[in-house]
């Protein structure tokens, strides 16, 4: 069995970035093991504040956030990092060359449940090496990413990472305390029966959005001729690991509950990590019309629309997207 470190080694060259990564793998140990642990762990619950996007932070979104960030800035090629869980970017070491993103806790509303959540990175180059890094210096587009990945917390614990070579999946032995490959060369079909959104939603969508939905729960019946099925974790990081054991589709499109949100994930730490972790899978990734990872960011915590998977599928949503727009 192949270990994550000398898989890195195998296919990537910059042994920065894979440093990085095993970085944040140790610390994904820590994570499940206080997830393991539950409610003995004193992890549930909430924090008794709010982050920058507004929201009730978990007891395991701080605790995830600052175990990451002690491991990141004391690693000497992190530049800085910027959190979901922080308004600002955080600097690290000014020599470094890597600039890391995270959303350390993916899926909160699910940890006093026992349901998945995950952790999802992304690894920028830093261009200004020798200089205090600036939210600014985090602002660029998807393409630019050296690495990205995920683990998902799930009755396994898995991570899921590129660093541009293709997907690899691993899984964390406790018994060896070590992530294993299982699959390297990950591909996603490129149809797909199954798609994930949340249906609540629907009355607040735009017009494309509910025609798309309403053909597939139409199924056999209805123009797209096959029946579907739905799978929802309200995790992402649950369903993008779904999508590329066996395909699908997954959607958080823009909806009118508040016009001023482009969407609710977020581009820098969520969905281009997971574009790319897509498309290097032979998969798509859209905010409905435009390809995710050609995004210019404006800000370390903007909003995006998010419709990624088989790319027959996303092909489909975007053909309904546009039609509209010509009529
Ligand atoms: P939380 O981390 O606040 O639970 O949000 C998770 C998430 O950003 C993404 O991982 C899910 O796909 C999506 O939100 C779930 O959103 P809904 O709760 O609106 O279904």
């Amino acid at each position: 069995m192949t270990i994550l470190a000398d898989y890195l080694k195998q296919y990537s060259s910059n042994t920065a970035v894979n440093d990085v990564i095993c970085t944040i793998a140790e610390v994904g140990k820590t994570i499940n093991k206080l997830l393991q642990r539950g409610a003995f762990a004193d992890i549930l619950g909430e924090a008794g504040n709010q982050n920058v996007q507004g929201e009730d932070q978990k007891k395991l979104d701080v605790i995830a956030n600052n175990l990451l960030l002690d491991a990141l800035t004391q690693c000497t090629h992190c530049a800085g990092v910027a959190s979901e869980e922080l308004d600002d970017a955080t600097p690290a070491n000014q020599s470094g060359n890597l600039l890391v993103l995270f959303d350390p806790l993916d899926g909160s509303s699910n940890i006093d449940i026992n349901m998945a959540v995950g952790t999802i990175f992304s690894i920028l180059p830093y261009q200004r090496s020798g200089s205090p890094i600036t939210n600014t210096d985090f602002l660029q587009n998807g393409e630019k990413q050296l690495a990205a990945g995920y683990l998902v917390y799930g009755p396994a614990t898995m991570m899921a990472v590129t660093t541009g070579n293709g997907v690899a999946m691993f899984g964390y032995d406790p018994d060896k305390d070590a992530y294993l490959l299982i699959k390297d060369h990950v591909q996603i079909d490129a149809d797909t029966k199954e798609y994930a959104i949340n249906g609540s939603n629907y009355r607040h969508w735009q017009q494309p959005m509910q025609q798309y939905i309403d053909e597939v729960i139409a199924g056999k019946s209805g123009t797209r001729g096959k029946d579907f099925n739905t799978r929802w974790v309200a995790a992402m990081v649950g369903d993008v690991h779904r999508i590329l054991c066996r395909g699908g589709v997954f959607m958080y499109p823009f909806d009118n509950k508040d016009p001023k949100k482009a969407g609710k994930l977020r581009l820098m730490y969520e969905a281009n990590p997971m574009a790319l972790l897509i498309e290097q899978a032979g998969g798509a990734a859209t905010d409905a019309t435009h390809r995710i990872l050609t995004i210019e960011p404006n800000d370390i915590h903007q909003r995006v629309p998010v419709v990624l998977g088989s790319k027959n599928e996303v092909a489909y949503v975007q053909q309904l997207h546009e039609s509209a727009l010509k009529i």
